[in-house]
């Protein structure tokens, strides 16, 4: 039925989970209002698809397509991450290709573009099967993407001295456009942990595959990393930041609605006063952290919201949730609106686990962090946040104890200026990031090229 009013038809592949399908399909969304006569069909697990599209598969000229998730019959509990995405992987050459000649059969058109998940490194050869433009998202920074494409640079270089100790504190300037790093913030499966998982392998063949992209794009503007997006630009087709997206996408798909109330408990708070607290979708962080938090909390009297899963809950200090709840210093909800939080005024810091979103809506929003990384580009997104931006209060050891949080959170909430620095270098990338996806700006120009990649003349 999508015949003849239709001129073009893209094929999107998702990596199923986390955070990945939601901001896919944000993107695809600007690329479908922005050509509204090409199609584009979206592909991604049952699972993911129905929380994606609820009511119908089909919305405007987006299509979505289910393909298997390779979990075997009757296996009940998904939801061990590792185990999840390693029995996709195994299906998933086969379903994205029976996916797409079933959607061309269905639209009656052939694609024209390739669009996917960077980690889907092998859709590659489907794009070239095809003959058609393949084109990858990095769902995170410019930082984590860099070190994954030179691992073998690293690995080279760091093969011999890995396992000696101290190694990890050693800081290198070999990431071309990376001053410093220090090695043990470079995720796990680079020169550090398992270097043969199946995680660390896809990304190494992602990093083979990447210059084959007609182009990469990602969810972060140039200006915050100038140096980075100049080597990539000169390594990879089209390098696109095309974000902050939390500033640029109407539908705040990750953000549902307010169903706790937290916009309203602001309300009445001092300007530049409240923590928020938040360590995303995916970590759970053990419980003698969470009440060193809390404790560190009502020792320094700090105003809290605090997205904290409701299993987690049950690990706080005895009587925290109701003492704090009676005297007013904090709130405590399984999901905040963490966008509309952190632009609220109230917000004077971010308590964050250094996801790569997180980091982006604090510093869209201006907000100085606090890190607390756990796994994967988080320690590496913790490192420019503190080292090379300077927009953070640092942990000292790493981890949440009791003093330390106590001292991280008077330093950045303190009046007395000592945060001055940090606060103004916040306030400069925010600016920055504002900059970007206005007309004109470095964003809003990369967009543009993006849809004439994907759609070639088809834009409106
Ligand atoms: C994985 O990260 P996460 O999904 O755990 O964390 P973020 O990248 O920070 O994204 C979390 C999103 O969920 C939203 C928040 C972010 O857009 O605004 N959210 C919310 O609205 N309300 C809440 O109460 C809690 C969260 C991975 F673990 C990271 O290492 C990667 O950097 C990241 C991107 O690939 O994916």
């Amino acid at each position: 039925e999508m015949t003849g009013e239709h001129k073009k038809h893209v094929a999107v592949f998702a990596f199923p989970f986390a955070s990945h399908p939601p901001l896919l399909l944000s993107v695809v969304r600007r690329l479908a209002s922005a050509a509204p006569t090409v199609v584009f069909s979206f592909f991604s697990t049952h699972r993911t698809n129905q929380t994606l599209f609820p009511d119908t598969s089909c919305c405007g000229n987006i299509v979505s397509y289910d393909i298997h998730d390779g979990l075997p019959e009757g296996y009940l509990l998904p939801g061990k991450l590792h185990e999840d995405v390693n029995l996709f992987l195994a299906v998933a050459e086969e379903e994205f290709k029976r996916g797409v000649e079933a959607a061309e059969k269905d639209i009656g058109m052939k694609i024209s573009c390739l669009m996917v998940d960077a980690f889907l490194w092998f859709s590659a050869d489907l794009a070239d099967e095809l003959n058609v433009p393949w084109v990858a998202f990095w769902t995170a920074g410019a930082c984590s993407l860099s070190t994954h494409f030179y691992t073998d640079l690293i690995r080279q270089k760091y093969a011999q001295i890995k396992g000696s100790t101290g190694v990890e504190d050693e800081v290198t300037n070999l990431i071309p456009g990376l001053l410093t790093v220090r090695l043990g913030d470079i995720q796990s499966g680079i020169i550090f942990g398992d270097l043969k998982s199946p995680f660390a392998t896809m990304a190494h063949k992602m990093a083979g595959v990447l210059p084959r992209a007609t182009a990469i794009f990602i969810n972060s503007f140039q200006e915050l990393d100038p140096d980075l997006t100049k080597n990539l630009s000169s390594v990879f087709n089209n390098f696109l930041s095309i974000g902050p997206f939390n500033l640029v996408s109407k539908q705040k798909s990750q953000s549902k609605a307010d169903e706790f109330s937290c916009i309203s408990w602001l309300e009445n708070k001092k300007p530049g006063s409240v923590a928020y607290i938040s360590f995303g979708t995916v970590c759970i962080p053990p419980p003698h952290e969470l009440v060193a938090i809390a404790e560190a909390l009502e020792e320094t009297k700090t105003s809290f919201l605090w997205s904290l899963k409701k299993d987690s809950q049950k690990h706080l200090p005895s009587g925290f949730l109701e003492r704090t709840a009676i005297n007013g210093l904090g709130k405590v909800v399984p999901w905040a609106p963490q966008v509309q939080v952190l632009e609220h005024c109230a917000i004077g810091v971010f308590v964050t686990h250094g996801g790569w979103n997180s980091v982006l809506e604090s510093i869209a929003s201006g907000v100085p962090m606090i890190c607390r990384p756990f796994y994967g580009d988080q320690p590496i997104n913790a490192w420019m946040v503190e080292r090379v931006w300077g927009i953070a209060a640092r942990v000292e050891g790493g981890s949440f104890t009791k003093l330390g949080t106590c001292r991280a959170l008077d330093s950045v909430l303190s009046i007395d200026g000592s945060s001055k620095g940090v606060k103004e270098r916040t306030k400069a990338l925010k600016d920055l990031a504002h900059k970007a996806v206005e007309p004109n700006g470095s964003s809003y120009r990369n967009f543009k090229t993006l849809v004439d990649v994907v759609v070639g003349g088809a834009s409106s």
